[in-house]
């Protein structure tokens, strides 16, 4: 399992530098296992046991990886939660989870404290202070050595990531071992990870794609991996330049904002054994400008929180524009009619379904979505359209719900619907994506007001970021005096975006 791999680096190569943040001391495979150890001992000392959730809303720091390798060593689950939440979302995920214990930055002290007193399951709030500075105490006083065993079966859940739906309130999905070993081993072959791989990490590390595949990537190949706690072009630029890296990972979002640097220059970063792009579609002028700009094909793979990753172009042989490859080894990938969930021929677009011992074990307390989820031959419905091509090659077709995707964030529209409605001057709302170059796509919310109110739409927005973490907050508030619907009375979207979306 991944955890055993890990303790194998650390073991085999102690000297060796693990993780080291930008302007940070590095830390090596063996002090990584130090600081793992004593964390899981702290944790054990607080009666911790497996199965208890854990919940972290740090920013990315090391004391954040090490809880997250702790929980994961002593059988717990991990629940990160992105800094961005605000109360109110923060308290459903922890009432939610029934999370024992959350890990918190002492700066939001005042904040919390008042919110975890109403929530029975919750035990302790741990603060960090200055986690980016990494003065944990709890570090320097306790045994090093871990003298209980590594989880053992597979369909333990290690971590729960919460996703949002379109029809109901965020779920957590249950990532268990199997699923993170599975997946980090075929990411291994399909992407030749090595030991002397440098990878430049620049992604936040609460979502699969920072956590999963580019953390455990690294330390599951025993390489190194130099972290910037955000990701910051021009020094991401810089140091892509300096040939100390081989590996980069992005949303496009950043791939746009570092081509952009480039501004008609030619960089050369072929050096670059490996850069990928996911968590939405890649633009074809993105692909071909950084060719251009870079010398470098972006590698285009497809995940989701579910299930880590999919499907990926390859690492030797045609990385398709437009495509997002094909499955990874170990995953099956298959083309359905929507409706009778019937395989269709190559070339046919229907919904994208994933099979394989990476796919998540259900959501957290919810038999019914988990049993929604799955078609009744337990394929995982992915909600994604597609076609796969003669040669094998999957291209992504659009979304079957009206999911948002901005800056690879999943944003849910009737979340930010809910939302709205709780403002008094709210009738009727609708929140659709818009296309931008740089995020891919913008929340875009339309409003009718209610006869004589004022509202505008800078006290939309801030009544929003009170409720909702900022990137689900509309970058643009429209007043209509009606929203296009259907017979039913259903709002039709794809109207209301031919409309606004100029
Ligand atoms: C930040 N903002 C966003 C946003 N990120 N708004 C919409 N969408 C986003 N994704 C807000 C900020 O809060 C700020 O609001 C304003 O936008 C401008 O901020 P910025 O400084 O320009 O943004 P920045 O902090 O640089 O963040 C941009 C980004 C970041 C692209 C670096 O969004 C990011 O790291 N995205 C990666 C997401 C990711 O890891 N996805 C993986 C999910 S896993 P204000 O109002 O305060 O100014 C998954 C599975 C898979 O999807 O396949 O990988």
């Amino acid at each position: 399992m991944f955890l055993d791999t890990l303790a194998d680096h650390c073991r085999n190569q102690p000297d060796k530098t693990a993780l080291q943040f930008l302007d940070g001391q590095p830390v090596a495979y063996g002090q990584l296992e130090v600081a793992v150890n004593r964390t899981a001992n702290y944790l054990l000392s607080l009666g911790i046991q497996p199965g208890d959730r854990i919940a972290v809303q740090l920013p990315k720091c090391l004391p954040f990886i090490y809880f997250h390798l702790a929980t994961l060593q002593i059988g717990a689950i991990f629940l990160p939660l992105n800094p961005a939440y605000p109360t109110a979302e923060l308290r459903y995920f922890l009432a939610d989870s029934a999370a024992r214990l959350l890990i918190a930055d002492a700066a939001d002290q005042a904040r919390l404290d008042g919110l975890t007193e109403s929530l029975p399951d919750h035990q302790k709030t741990i603060y960090i202070h200055k986690p980016q500075e990494s003065g944990a105490t709890w570090l320097k006083d306790r045994s090093a050595l871990r003298d209980y065993p590594l989880p053992a079966d597979p369909d333990q859940t290690a971590m729960m990531l919460y996703t949002s739906g379109t029809t109901s309130r965020p779920k957590g999905a249950q990532i268990t071992h199997g699923n993170l070993t599975a997946n980090i081993v075929s990411l291994h072959q399909a992407w030749g990870w090595r030991a002397d791989d440098v990878l430049l990490h620049a992604l936040p590390v609460f979502h699969v794609h920072g956590l999963v595949v580019a953390l455990h990537g690294a330390l599951h190949a025993g390489a190194t991996a130099i972290l910037c706690p955000a990701f910051d072009a021009p020094t991401a630029l810089d140091l892509l330049r300096s040939r100390r890296f081989s590996v980069f990972m992005g949303v496009p979002t950043m791939h746009r904002r570092l081509y952009q640097l480039a501004a008609g220059r030619r960089i050369d970063l072929s050096h670059m054994r490996l850069m990928t792009s996911g968590s939405d579609r890649l633009p074809d002028d993105l692909f071909f400008g950084y060719q251009e700009a870079f010398n470098v094909t972006l590698l285009e793979r497809y995940g989701m929180t579910e299930t880590g990753m999919n499907l990926s172009n390859p690492l030797h042989g045609e990385r398709r524009v437009g495509a997002v490859g094909m499955p990874l080894p170990g995953v099956s990938a298959r083309i359905v009619d929507p409706d009778t969930e019937a395989p269709l021929p190559d070339g046919e677009i229907g919904e994208v379904q994933i099979k394989g011992a990476h796919v998540f074990k259900g959501y957290w307390r919810q038999p019914e979505k988990t049993a929604d989820a799955f078609s009744a031959d337990g394929w995982l419905r992915t909600g994604d359209l597609g076609l796969r091509e003669p040669d094998g090659y999957f291209t992504l077709k659009g979304r079957a719900k009206d999911l948002i995707i901005t800056g690879g964030l999943n944003v849910y529209p009737p979340e930010v619907e809910l939302a709205l409605m709780e403002h008094p001057a709210v009738a009727a709302c609708a929140v659709i994506g818009c296309p931008d170059a740089e995020w891919g796509e913008l929340v875009v919310a339309a409003i009718i007001r209610r006869d004589g109110a004022l509202a505008e739409a800078a006290g939309i927005s801030a009544f929003c970021r009170e409720r909702l973490a900022t990137y689900k907050v509309p970058r643009r508030v429209v007043f209509v005096k009606e929203l296009p619907s259907n017979a039913l009375g259903k709002v039709q979207k794809a109207k209301l975006r031919e409309a606004l979306c100029g």
